[in-house]
C-alpha cells in the first residue's frame, strides 16, 4: 500500500478497502528514457516554449521556470522580502507590504491567475493571493514585478483567490475562515460561531488599461469555508463557482466535525447581477481599514493608501443572486471546463467526482427545482444539476484541469496519481502515478477557453525518496508529463520552491515580445534620483543624511565620504546610470541591518543606514557587473556623535578633510 500522508486516516481507511487504486504501480518513476530526455532538453541557448508561473506557498513568493526544461529562470518577490533584491528592505518598496496590521514581511501564497480577454491568456499581468493575511497582487509581466498588492476587509484566510473573469473584469477573493465583519464586535465566543461568523466573497475590479485594482464590492454569505473557484465562461460566463466546505459550521476538530456530512456545497455566484447591483447602490456601506499599494515604475518607489470603506451585499436580501448546489464531500478544487458548460467539483473524501451542467443548473434555477434553502440561500437538487459522476476514479481528488480535447486531468491526493477522463461520457482514458501526493495540477491555458494542451505539469507535495535527501525536509516536485497522445507519459521532475500550489503557464513569445530590458534614465521621476554622476552629492539635514549616488561600471560616485557621524540616519539613494540590458549594480554597506540592494539600469532605490559606532565602513557592488566588478567599492567614515568633521565626498580625488590633514 502506498504511503497515506491525509489528516483523515481513519475516515479514509473505509475507501481503502473499497479498491485497490492506491497501490503504487510497478516501474516507478521509470518510465522515462531516451526519448523523453530529448522532449525536454533545450540546447544551450535555445529558450524555453513556456513560461510556467508557479505559486510559492509558504514562501509567499512566485517562481517562474521553463518549460519543458524545468529550468528556474526567476523567483518574484510578492509578499515576503527579498534580500536578494532588496524588496521590502529598500525605502522604495517597503510599502508595497503595508496592511491594516502594519508591515507585514511574509506571506502565504497559493494561487494564480494569468489575465485573459475573451477567455485567453493576454500575457498582462499575474495576479497572486495570500491567505493569512487577505491579499491580492498583481503582478506586471512586462518587469516581471509586483505592480499592486490589495488587502481585503472582512476577510480571513484568503485561499478562494485570485481567480478571474473572462475579460479580467474582476478578480475574486473568498474567505477560508468564516469570522464576524470588520464592524462587528469580533470579542465574541467562538462557539457563537452559527451566529456571528460570516463567509464573504470579494470582487475587486482591475481597470482594462493599467490594471489597477479596486475593491468593488464584497458578498456576505453564511459562515462556513471557502476553498477554491473559477470563473465561468461562453455560456456560463457571468457566473462563478466556489467550492465550500464545513457546511457543519463547526469551529473546533474541523477534520472530524466539518466532514459529518455527506455533501457540502458548491456556490453559484450570478456575479453580473451582482455588479447591477452594486452599481444601483443596492449595497451596506462599511467602514473598513485595508490597505492598497501600488508601484510606480515611472517614481520606481511605491505608495501605501489605507482605504476606508466597503460596500457589502448580503445575499440573503436578494434571492436571485447565489445558490447552491450538494457536492460530495469536503469538496476542494471546482473547476471550468474549456466550453463552460461543464463544473467539476472535486470532493477530497468523495469516492467519485461529480460533474454538473451549467445548463441544467440554469433549467432547475427557472423551474425552481430546490431542495430546501441554506441559511436563506436555495439549494438546488443534486440530480438536477448533475451531468453525471465519474465512478472509482480514484482516491482524494483534489484539482482538475482540461486539454481543450474533451478530457480533464483530476489529481489524487491520497492515491497519488493523474487520471485522464472524457467529460461527456466520464469515462476513466488513463492514468498515471505521480511522486508522490499531488495537489494541484496545470496544463498551459488549462482553465481558459483555448487550453495549448501539449504538456500536464503535477505539484507533488510529499517527495520523499524523489531526491538526494537534504535533512528533514526535502523539496516539493513537479512533474512533467506528456498529453499530446491518448496516454500521458512522464517526461522529468524536478524541484521548486516554496510549495507550489496552482500555476499557470503560457507560451513565452506572449510575454517574452513585451519584456522590459531596461528603464529610461531620462524618464526617471524619483524624488531622490541621480541623473549623471555631475549631479551627485551628500546632504545633511539635521540628523539625516541623503547620499545621491550613482553606479556605473565599474565605480559610485562618490565613493568617499565623510562627515557622517553616529546617531545619523543615512539615506543612500543608489541611481543606476547604464542603459543596458541585464546591467544591474549592487550595494553593500557594512553593518546595514536591512538588505543589499540590486538597482536595475535607470532605477533609483534607497537604502536606509544607522550607523552605530565610529569607524570606516566599506561599500561595495555586490552584483558581478564587470572585469573591474571587484574595484567598484568605495569608503564612509563615521564620526562620533559630538564630532564636527563636516559632510565631505568626492571620487577619485583626496576629500577635503584628508587634503587639511596633509597641510599640517
Ligand atoms: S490548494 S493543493 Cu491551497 Cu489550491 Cu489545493
Ligand atoms: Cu557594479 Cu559590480
Amino acid at each position: 500500500m502506498k504511503k497515506i500522508f491525509f489528516p483523515f486516516l481513519s475516515l479514509i481507511a473505509a475507501f481503502i478497502l473499497l479498491g485497490a487504486i492506491g497501490c503504487k504501480p510497478k516501474n516507478a518513476g521509470d518510465a522515462t528514457g531516451a526519448d523523453a530526455a530529448s522532449r525536454v532538453f533545450i540546447p544551450p541557448g535555445k529558450y524555453d516554449e513556456l513560461y510556467n508561473f508557479v505559486a510559492g506557498g509558504f514562501s509567499g513568493q512566485v517562481s517562474v521556470y521553463g518549460i519543458p526544461s524545468g529550468r528556474l529562470l526567476r523567483v518574484i518577490p510578492v509578499f515576503s522580502v527579498d534580500p536578494e533584491k532588496g524588496w521590502g528592505y529598500s525605502e522604495e518598496t517597503k510599502p508595497m507590504l503595508n496592511t491594516s496590521h502594519g508591515e507585514v514581511p511574509w506571506g502565504d501564497q497559493h494561487h494564480l491567475d494569468l489575465s485573459q480577454t475573451n477567455g485567453e491568456i493576454d500575457g498582462r499581468w499575474l495576479f497572486a493571493n495570500e491567505n493569512n493575511t487577505p491579499r491580492v497582487a498583481r503582478i506586471d509581466l512586462k518587469t516581471f514585478r509586483t505592480a499592486e498588492i490589495i488587502e481585503i476587509p472582512n476577510s480571513a484566510g484568503n485561499h478562494s483567490s485570485p481567480f478571474i473573469t473572462e475579460n479580467t473584469e474582476y478578480v475574486v477573493a473568498g474567505t477560508r475562515f468564516s469570522v464576524p465583519l470588520d464592524d462587528e464586535n469580533g470579542d465574541v465566543p467562538i462557539d457563537s460561531y452559527k451566529k456571528n461568523f460570516k463567509g464573504t466573497i470579494s470582487f475587486i475590479s482591475v481597470a482594462p488599461q493599467d490594471g489597477e485594482m479596486k475593491l468593488a464590492f464584497q458578498l456576505v454569505l453564511p459562515g462556513m469555508n471557502f476553498d477554491l473557484s473559477h470563473s465561468g465562461k461562453g455560456p456560463s460566463s457571468g457566473w462563478f463557482f466556489f467550492s465550500t466546505y464545513n457546511s457543519e459550521q463547526a469551529h473546533t476538530l474541523l477534520e472530524v466535525n466539518a466532514s459529518k456530512r455527506d455533501k457540502d456545497y458548491i456556490l453559484a455566484v450570478n456575479w453580473k447581477k451582482a455588479v447591477e447591483y452594486a452599481k444601483q447602490g443596492k449595497g451596506r456601506k462599511q467602514a473598513v481599514r485595508y490597505a492598497h499599494n501600488k508601484y510606480s515604475d515611472s517614481t520606481h518607489s511605491a505608495t501605501s493608501t489605507i482605504e476606508t470603506e466597503t460596500t457589502v451585499i448580503d445575499v440573503k436580501d436578494f434571492p436571485d443572486l447565489v445558490y447552491m448546489i450538494p457536492c460530495p464531500k469536503s469538496p476542494h478544487g471546482c473547476d471550468v471546463d474549456p466550453s463552460g458548460e461543464y463544473i467539476v467539483g472535486s470532493g477530497k473524501l468523495a469516492a467519485l467526482i461529480p460533474v454538473f451542467s451549467f445548463s441544467r443548473i440554469q433549467q432547475a434555477i427557472a423551474a425552481k427545482d430546490f431542495d430546501g434553502d441554506y441559511g436563506g440561500i436555495p439549494v438546488i437538487k443534486y440530480e438536477s444539476a448533475l451531468h453525471g459522476e465519474v465512478k472509482k476514479p480514484g482516491l482524494g481528488p483534489l484539482h482538475t484541469e482540461f486539454d481543450g480535447k474533451g478530457n480533464a486531468y483530476t489529481t489524487f491526493f491520497i492515491s497519488s496519481e493523474i487520471v485522464k477522463w472524457n467529460i461527456k461520457d466520464l469515462k476513466v482514458i488513463d492514468r498515471q502515478p505521480t511522486y508522490y501526493s499531488p495537489g494541484h495540477l496545470m496544463i498551459p491555458g488549462g482553465d481558459t477557453k483555448k487550453p495549448y494542451g501539449k504538456y500536464l505539469v503535477a505539484y507533488n507535495k510529499i517527495t520523499k525518496d524523489r531526491y538526494l535527501p537534504t535533512g528533514p525536509e526535502l523539496a516539493q516536485s513537479a512533474q512533467l508529463f506528456d498529453i499530446s497522445g491518448e496516454k500521458m507519459k512522464l517526461l522529468s521532475d524536478y524541484p521548486s520552491i516554496g510549495e507550489p500550489h496552482y500555476a499557470q503557464a503560457v507560451p513565452a513569445e506572449l510575454i517574452s515580445k513585451n519584456s522590459v530590458k531596461i528603464f529610461k534614465i531620462d524618464e526617471n521621476k524619483n524624488p531622490y534620483a541621480t541623473l549623471g554622476e555631475k549631479n551627485s552629492k551628500v546632504v545633511r539635514e539635521g540628523n539625516k543624511v541623503h547620499v545621491y549616488m550613482t553606479m556605473i561600471r565599474s565605480h559610485f560616485s562618490p565613493d568617499n565620504i565623510e562627515g557622517i557621524k553616529v546617531g545619523d540616519e543615512v539615506y543612500f539613494h543608489l541611481t543606476n546610470l547604464e542603459q543596458d540590458w541585464d546591467v544591474p549594480h549592487g550595494f553593500a554597506v557594512k553593518g546595514a541591518t536591512t538588505a543589499e540592494l540590486l538597482v536595475m539600469p535607470g532605477e533609483t532605490q534607497t537604502l536606509k543606514w544607522s550607523p552605530l559606532k565610529p569607524g570606516i565602513f566599506p561599500i561595495y557592488c555586490t552584483d558581478f557587473c564587470s572585469a573591474l566588478h571587484q574595484e567598484m567599492s568605495g569608503y564612509v567614515r563615521v564620526s562620533p556623535k559630538e564630532s564636527n568633521v563636516p559632510i565631505s565626498f568626492s571620487l577619485g580625488k583626496n576629500s577635503a578633510a584628508a587634503d587639511s590633514l596633509l597641510k599640517k
